[in-house]
């Protein structure tokens, strides 16, 4: 379908809100309504079609739209923090989800929603509709099985760090890349402050299950776990590897049938691929630690492993196949040098999934004594769910106190979560 969008070379403006408005539903109707291949997608005209507001995460607000032909998701950037009104917010967020959703279908097709149309102006993102999918978040705690999903997002998380990283595409493409998306620094700041630093010291936005006093008096002021920290937050900044998602935690993936969807890039930044492998991890982590049963803690634990062979044997596969533009590496220095190409590939393997222990680690301690909790705990006990954040808390200080062992803790390679 045609769509009047910004080719990905040519970023969204991102200083364009002199004619923004809060759209409401018949405002929305009005703009949908003006552009006639959403018009001609939905069917019919605004009185035939049903808006509903879904808004779920913690920033904008967003709509599903249903005509008699078909549907679409919209979604619109507020002027502050949409659980927080009182912390208010630059409006540019959408641009950047708009722009790693274009980047990101081209490498990963099938596994975003398609784009339809962004406005710059309203900070306005319009996606196809996601029908009959729910969060992983609510799949994992209605039981279903997470094997197949974690399979297709290691792979997912490969794909699309493979082909935006200096491995898979031209330096060009690389500067580009990094000269937009580093632009993004309103949501970096947030998961900087957010995941990065505020759980280490004490922080008004900090909160915590009284279960976890003591681990959390240790978390603000044991050395090794700083220094684990400190380690980190250098690898965050200083590792310009390929471009993230940034917030690959198990609200931002949709899934239907054991089919899974990313949304929400609009935290999408240039950094090491380990952060988004271990955002996702640290999801796994949670709801295995909030399972109802052994058994099926068990499982979720599992999947760690399925996940990580499968980002590792998909990144592997690319390096050795891919032929596209690259710059790093070419294949006429690397023909007839297998050993060499080998030992490369081990090397990198296992510091990106160092690294993605680490931030799994990071991401648990976030999830469960900063700012933005997990909702995994949310249907326990207040004694039961206590007792799990404690067990799931020590996990993560246990990684966050050895980094040089946490990836066999974590995926399954070494003593840890797997039996
Ligand atoms: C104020 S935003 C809080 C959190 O919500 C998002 O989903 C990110 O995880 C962010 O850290
Ligand atoms: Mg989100």
């Amino acid at each position: 379908m045609a769509s009047r969008v910004c080719h990905p070379a040519e970023p969204f403006p991102v200083n364009a809100s002199a004619h923004y408005r809060q759209l409401d539903p018949a405002g929305l109707a009005n703009q949908l309504a003006a552009l006639p291949f959403l018009r001609d997608r939905l069917g019919g005209n605004p009185p035939d079609w049903t808006i509903r507001e879904v808004s779920d995460g913690n920033l904008n607000t967003v709509w599903l739209v249903h005509g008699p032909a078909g549907s679409l998701c919209a979604k619109q950037s507020l002027p502050h923090v949409r659980v927080d009104p009182s912390w208010k917010m630059p409006l540019d967020r959408t641009t950047f989800e708009a722009a790693w959703l274009r980047e990101t279908e081209a490498v990963a097709p099938g596994m975003v929603p398609p784009f339809l149309h962004f406005d710059p102006h309203l900070y306005l993102l319009v996606t196809g509709c996601l029908d009959d999918y729910v969060t992983l978040t609510e799949a994992l705690a209605r039981g279903e099985n997470p094997a197949p999903i974690a399979r297709e997002i290691g792979f997912f998380i490969a794909q699309n760090t493979f082909h935006h990283s200096f491995r898979g595409t031209s330096f060009e493409n690389m500067a580009r890349l990094e000269g937009f998306f580093s632009g993004n620094t309103t949501l970096t700041r947030i998961t900087v402050d957010l995941v990065l630093t505020d759980p280490y010291h004490a922080h008004p936005r900090n909160h915590f299950h009284p279960a976890l006093t003591t681990l959390v008096e240790r978390l603000h002021t044991d050395g090794l776990i700083h220094g684990a920290v400190c380690h980190l937050q250098e690898r965050f900044f200083t590792t310009r590897q390929a471009l993230l998602h940034g917030d690959l935690h198990s609200g931002s993936v949709m899934v239907r049938n054991g089919k899974s969807s990313v949304i929400d890039g609009e935290f999408s930044l240039i950094g090491p691929i380990g952060f988004d492998l271990g955002m996702f991890a640290a999801s796994l982590v949670l709801a295995g630690f909030a399972a109802a049963s052994e058994e099926r803690r068990q499982e979720l634990h599992n999947s760690l492993a399925l996940l990580h062979d499968s980002f590792l044997k998909t990144y592997c596969h690319e390096w050795m196949n891919h032929e596209g533009a690259h710059d790093l590496s070419p294949s006429f220095l690397m023909r007839d040098k297998l050993e060499i190409l080998s030992q490369q590939q081990k090397r990198e393997c296992a510091a990106i999934v160092e690294d993605a222990a680490g931030f799994a680690a990071m991401e648990i301690v976030r999830r469960l004594t900063g700012y933005a909790h997990t909702p995994h705990f949310e249907t326990l006990s207040q004694e039961a769910s206590g007792d799990r954040q404690h067990d799931a808390l020590c996990f993560a200080i246990d990684l966050l106190s050895d980094l040089s062992n946490a990836a066999g803790k974590l995926f399954g390679t070494g003593s840890g979560l797997h039996s």
